[in-house]
């Protein structure tokens, strides 16, 4: 049968989706791997202190963003404050100290895009690659690590893509085919792109440009909101959704031991948690006080800046 390009998708597609996603776990770094991961991070540590006291070590790549299966390298970034053309001596200072420690494979690579020190440590079982005052590659780690909190097809569909391409051998940059991190990039950015979205833009530089408010009529409504506006008899406050929600939805309407409701902010991740179950109903009084205090500072005083800070 001829093979063709089908717009159409096959109407038994899911009856794939439990395949894939047992390959997902297995992919998965199990607690002993990660614990051994953190064991060389330590070692390395170390070794590194005793050359540069005053040098940080950052994790970056697979190994923080989320993205590590059980077959990623494990990714250091030392940051220390040297010229650019410091570098290369840097790393093969620090190749000899590791091969003093006690590590093996341990080559300097200073000819690269970015140079590195790249280890294929046998005790530990892990590859290893430093590279120096690449802080770039430390926050796009950031970024991709907030990508994958937000939808686990996020990780989900990485892993089983980054797979396929280690397998297939389209993930050698060396030999012209593209990086994790790219394939990364293509998964966030397809799932930005489906309708509807599965992920936002976290970078979109002028989301809010729209609204011209400063920061004090910004203050100023944000107080009056709290004082005067919100709604603590039926609202939850809440992130995840972007809105408020209300308190019959979450069945945080009684008392149930001590989470008592006054004031409901609904934890983003862990949604069961109320930030606002610390409030008492003699604290509920004295915050919505406060609030109006500061509402009406800010509305009448002279010298609110003054005002609104004076310590109680
Ligand atoms: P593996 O699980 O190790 O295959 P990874 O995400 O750790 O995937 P790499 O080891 O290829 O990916 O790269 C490590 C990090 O280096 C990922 C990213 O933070 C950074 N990085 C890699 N390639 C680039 C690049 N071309 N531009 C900027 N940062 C990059
Ligand atoms: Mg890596």
């Amino acid at each position: 049968t001829q093979r063709r390009w089908c717009e159409e998708i096959r109407h038994d597609i899911d009856t794939f989706t439990p395949g894939l996603l047992s390959i997902y776990e297995s992919l998965k770094p199990s607690e002993e791997h990660k614990a051994k991961q953190r064991q060389l991070i330590d070692s390395l540590a170390k070794c590194v202190r005793r050359e540069w006291p005053n040098a940080q070590l950052h994790l970056y790549g697979s190994c923080a963003n989320s993205f590590g299966t059980c077959h990623s390298d494990v990714d250091v970034c030392l940051e220390i404050d040297i010229a650019a053309d410091g570098i290369a001596e840097v790393l093969l200072t620090l190749a000899e100290a590791l091969r003093k420690d006690g590590f093996d494979n341990v080559e300097a690579i200073t000819s690269a895009r970015v140079p590195i020190v790249r280890m294929a440590d046998s005790g530990s079982g892990f590859s290893c690659d430093i590279c120096i005052n690449n802080l770039f590659a430390v926050a796009n780690t950031k970024l991709l690590k907030d990508y994958a909190q937000i939808d686990e097809r996020c990780p989900q569909l990485s892993f089983i893509v980054k797979h396929w391409a280690k397998l297939r051998g389209v993930n050698e940059t060396y030999h012209g085919t593209l990086s994790s991190y790219a394939y990364v990039l293509m998964c966030i950015s397809f799932l930005q792109q489906r309708e509807p979205k599965i992920l936002p833009c976290l970078q979109l530089q002028d989301f809010g440009a729209e609204n011209k408010e400063s920061i004090a009529k910004l203050l100023w409504a944000f107080f009056h909101y709290w004082a005067f506006h919100h709604d603590y008899r039926n609202d939850v406050i809440s992130v995840r959704m972007g809105n408020t929600i209300s308190k019959q939805e979450k069945n945080w309407t009684t008392r149930v031991g001590n989470d008592r409701h006054l004031i409901c902010i609904e934890d983003p991740f862990e949604t069961s948690h109320d930030l606002g179950r610390v409030v008492d109903r003699q604290t509920i009084r004295f915050l919505r006080e406060e609030f109006e205090r500061a509402a009406t500072i800010l509305q009448y005083d002279d010298d609110p800046c003054v005002a609104l800070f004076e310590p109680f």
